[in-house]
């Protein structure tokens, strides 16, 4: 149904610009009612996924390596979900792609970006990546022209959320999924360490980036109340007006913290870290 071209093997992997299919979890198997743990179900329709959560497209060669890095703590159910709908999305989009959980140890505030930037360290040093998405754990797009892929410029994936009726509720949001190279994500130093509670630390990166049609980006949100430990911080409002300044000092160049565990789950990896507490 999914008319993706394959070039023969150790060819490049080619998409058609525009398919033939906009409807893209019409096929994908639904979960009616919700009654079981989305993640058995997962696994048994994600045969081609390697332990760990790695899959490439077996009859050609992807130009992306992708590292999808989900910052996390306490969302089982939620990350049951986007791994239930994310692999054969990913798949069906020939990636070749592997996805990292980073779950911030412990209690204190909780600190999105500086998890983002472990994600890529430890992603590093897994695979020879050379594109990063950094997705919310709530978050999947609903159309499948919303390539995971990296672009000419940062590129914002989620701007049009069902939440906000499908509508870019400010222009400088750039939150839920981004993607980033690596020679963009090194030049600008990752995001920042210092963003800890809610808010600011996404859209202080917000400035020379692109972004899909609003059709295309258009994406589901899962419904939940804010997390314990992510209050708001009004002070990150203020932090974002001197993104500049900061920007060489505070980010991978300053990136601190401790592995607590590395676990290799059926489609995935989670990597838990001590990232430290507000000063
Ligand atoms: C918005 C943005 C998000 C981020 C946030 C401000 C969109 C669609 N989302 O999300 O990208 O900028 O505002 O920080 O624009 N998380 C946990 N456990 C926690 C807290 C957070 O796993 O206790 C992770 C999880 O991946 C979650 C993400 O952090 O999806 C963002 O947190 P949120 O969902 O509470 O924030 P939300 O929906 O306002």
């Amino acid at each position: 149904k999914f008319n993706i071209s394959l070039i023969p093997s150790d060819s490049y992997c080619i998409m058609f610009k525009s398919w033939p299919c906009f409807q893209c979890f019409t096929d994908l198997p639904l979960l009616k009612n919700k009654v079981l743990d989305p993640i058995e179900e997962a696994i048994f329709q994600n045969p081609d996924v390697s332990f760990g959560g790695h899959s490439k497209p077996k009859n050609c060669t992807a130009l992306q390596r992708i590292a999808i890095i989900i910052p996390f703590r306490n969302r089982e159910t939620h990350l049951h979900y986007w791994l239930f709908y994310m692999h054969p999305f990913l798949q069906k989009q020939q990636g070749d792609y592997g996805i990292y959980v980073i779950e911030q140890h412990g209690e204190s505030k909780f600190n999105r970006a500086k998890l983002m930037n472990v994600g890529y360290a430890e992603a590093v040093k897994d695979y020879d990546y050379n594109c990063f998405i950094f997705s919310d754990v709530d978050i999947i797009p609903l159309d499948l022209q919303n390539l995971y892929r990296c672009s000419k410029k940062p590129k914002h994936m989620a701007h049009s959320l069902d939440k906000f009726n499908f509508r870019l509720p400010y222009k400088n949001l750039f939150g839920g999924i981004v993607a980033f190279t690596k020679e963009h994500y090194l030049k600008v130093n990752g995001f920042s360490n210092t963003f800890w509670g809610w808010g600011g630390e996404d859209d202080e990166l917000f400035q020379s980036i692109e972004r899909a049609s609003s059709n295309i980006s258009r994406a589901r949100v899962f419904k939940h109340k804010r997390d314990r430990g992510n209050e708001r911080n009004l002070q990150n409002v203020h932090m974002i007006y001197k993104a500049k300044s900061r920007m060489n000092d505070d980010g991978l160049s300053s990136l601190k913290y401790t592995v607590i565990s590395f676990t290799k789950h059926r489609l995935y990896k989670k990597i838990t870290v001590d990232i430290g507490s507000p000063p």
